[in-house]
């Protein structure tokens, strides 16, 4: 038994975890998961009804009818502190996708070190989305053209942001009649914190209408050229074979963890960590060689494209310093706890701050600048290297799991039809047969306050056996990968009979790893070329689809929820809502709640829920695919009609004599 409140196992559903967690028990030191049940979360402000926006308040709104000293109500501070969370979400996926086009015209114009562009035909494609000119044109020509009007987007005070164009044409036809499509991304987070300040927008349902301009500058803003760059710089990734958990860690190698979000640096600390100058430095200390894994999205960038393993998600970032193994754990931005550097204090580990945004008391900083970006790189592999000495025993658990993540959109349009015909007709085709009931994007974080991983991936286990298709990012994706979910053909017994013949087929995992949080655009990009597909109805509120963050915490899981909302998705978090109100839920604290559900469903034929059980989840998913289905006028899911072709039917037949296999082969007799 934990020395906490729960259980080990109810802490964690990850074995490898709940190891670390014994060893902090044994060493005394805290966790999140300890931390978690020693600050219980406050019910005022988590419910939404506490408003510290000015000097009157703090204000705690716990009766009916009650106001803050302004005259506030309920309503009103909901609104405003959920749009409040999405503009810093917005914007800390913005800002990454800022400094990645600032990279591009760097890298265009000459002026990096070690960085390339590494997919033109990315480059030129999403040039051409924007007509710019690419006949007779170099790559850097193109680029810095690219990067110029990406750079734009951020400081642009009128007019539309450009990616907003890549929606399908009646969704953006909807914005503009709705007003909400987002002029410059900054001006739109900008105004929510405007909007928010004491003494202005006072209709929550106003404020509520930024709230989706806001995002949708997220979404098909910053977060989508922070993807288009990253592919653009790094590469568009491809399934290849990766590795997930603390297992990863190597007992003979310097473990360097790379953690946070944006692949700048990470890119390069990959690079530097194969130069042979690293490879003989690290020898000449003893090591091996140095032995790279990641934490979070930055875990995401690097195993997408170039298979580096995953030690882990949200919640394994100090089990990762537990291990006693890891030499430095190198951060940037986003989802880095600031516990790192005093758990850190108990081991070797040097916590290394790189960005000029993030520091940390008590943490090593070297500074990373792309212009000199392999040169900073090795200087923080050396640190590590020369850390190595110091390790004393090493505990890692042996806990990993193989899986094969890379599913780019490019690569999904691809694998479906080939080099030649590559297109979404046959996953379109799928869906309207029903062999596959439909497409579920579970995404998100961890959250110390539920089971680690186990409402992800009980939620994704389900929806597989009811033929649900499952894309996922972010630590839901490494949630997934840990549990071997994204390994081929593994598991696929576990699989609705007619997923498992599309997933037999076409040879895919039936949950597809697409990346980072940023690029949970890749899902707005699937959804939009279903559409322009053809088959599936003209927007996205009308494809059976649904996104779900079951175990979400950050600013940025709501910032995605609303952006997915407002292109027509129904969303669904799990754990606590940020709106939920008085718990009983009188007339007058329930209009936040009730106006992100069915008013924006009426507005967008998108809607939020917060629904905490994991089987309510499920049930809500499978009726709107259902309702979406019906209102396509597909056939209604049947789950004994498919499932007898395939693989799955030869492995069947294997078992007949050989003349009932011919017989039901080839409906012959005889020879
Ligand atoms: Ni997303 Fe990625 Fe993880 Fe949550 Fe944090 S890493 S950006 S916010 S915790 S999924």
């Amino acid at each position: 038994m934990a020395k906490g409140k729960r259980s080990y196992e109810e802490r964690t559903a990850d074995p490898a975890a709940q190891e670390m967690l014994i060893r902090a028990d044994e060493l005394g030191v805290s966790t999140a998961f300890s931390r978690a049940e020693d600050m219980p979360p406050c019910n005022i402000g988590g419910a939404g009804m506490c408003c510290k926006i000015c000097g009157m308040g703090p204000c705690r709104l716990t009766k009916d009818g009650q106001t803050g000293v302004c005259g506030a109500t309920i309503d009103t501070i909901q609104a405003r502190n959920f749009i409040r969370a999405v503009a810093a979400g917005a914007a800390a996926h913005s800002d990454h996708g800022r400094d990645m086009a600032f990279t591009l015209k760097a890298v265009a114009n000459g002026e990096t070190e070690g960085y390339m562009i590494r997919d033109v035909a990315k480059l030129r494609r999403v040039a051409q989305y924007y007509s710019i000119p690419i006949e007779g044109r170099s790559p850097n020509e193109i680029a810095n053209d690219l990067a110029d009007l990406y750079i734009s987007q951020y400081g642009q005070q009128t007019g539309e942001i450009v990616p907003i164009k890549r929606a399908p044409a009646k969704r953006q036809a909807l914005w503009r009649e709705k007003k909400v499509v987002p002029r410059g991304v900054d001006r739109e987070v900008v105004e929510a914190l405007h909007r928010t300040h004491i003494g202005d927008d006072q209709d929550p349902e106003h404020i509520l209408v930024h709230a989706i301009r806001t995002a949708l500058a997220d979404g098909w803003g910053g977060s989508m050229m922070a993807t288009d760059i990253s592919d653009i710089l790094f590469g568009t990734p491809a399934p290849l074979l990766g590795q997930a958990n603390l297992g990863v860690l190597k007992e003979d190698m310097v473990n360097v963890v790379v953690h946070g979000h944006e692949p700048t640096l990470s890119q390069m600390v990959v690079a530097a960590s194969q130069d042979p100058e690293i490879i003989e430095y690290a020898q000449k200390a003893g090591a091996k060689g140095v032995n790279l894994s990641g934490i979070c999205c930055t875990a995401n960038e690097i195993l997408m494209r170039q298979g580096i393993p995953a030690a882990g998600n949200f919640l394994h970032q100090e089990l990762a310093i537990l291990t006693g193994a890891v030499e430095a754990m190198v951060v940037d931005v986003q989802c880095i706890m600031q516990a790192l550097v005093e758990l850190a204090g108990n081991f070797h580990t040097k916590i290394i701050t790189t960005s000029p945004k993030v520091k940390i008391k008590g943490a090593v900083h070297i500074e990373f600048d792309e212009h000199h970006a392999l040169t900073v790189a090795k200087s923080i592999l050396k640190t590590a290297i020369d850390n190595y000495k110091n390790r004393g025993k090493a505990y890692i658990p042996q806990v990993r799991e193989d899986l094969i993540p890379g599913f780019s959109h490019e690569y999904i349009n691809y694998m479906l039809g080939g080099s030649y015909r590559a297109s979404f007709r046959p996953l379109n085709d799928a869906i309207m047969t029903g062999r596959v009931r439909g497409v579920a994007a579970i995404v998100g974080c961890n959250n110390p306050r539920s089971k680690q991983d186990y409402l992800h991936t009980y939620v994704t286990q389900e929806l597989l056996k009811q033929d649900v298709l499952i894309v996922e990012t972010g630590c839901g994706a490494i949630a997934s990968a840990k549990l071997g979910l994204m390994l081929g053909e593994a598991g696929l017994e576990k699989v609705g009979p007619g997923l498992r013949e599309i997933c037999e087929t076409v040879g895919i995992p039936p949950v597809l790893h697409m990346g980072s949080c940023v690029d949970n655009t890749r899902i707005l990009t699937v959804l939009t070329q279903m559409v322009e597909e053809g088959g599936l109805g003209d927007d996205i509120d009308q494809v059976p689809a649904v996104g779900l963050a079951p175990e979400w915490m950050s600013e940025k899981a709501l910032a995605i929820g609303t952006y997915c909302v407002a292109s027509g998705a129904y969303v669904i978090f799990g754990g606590s809502s940020p709106i939920s109100g008085m718990p009983d839920r009188v007339s007058d604290s329930d209009l936040v709640l009730r106006y992100l559900s069915e008013g924006w469903e009426r507005l967008y034929g998108g809607k939020m829920e917060f629904i905490a059980d994991p089987d309510e989840m499920i049930r809500k998913t499978l009726e709107h695919i259902d309702k979406k289905r019906a209102a396509l006028g597909l056939p209604a899911y049947d789950p004994m009609k498919f499932g007898r072709s395939g693989d799955a039917r030869m492995l069947e037949l294997e078992k007949l004599p050989a003349m009932e296999r011919r017989q039901a082969l080839y409906g012959v007799v005889g020879d």
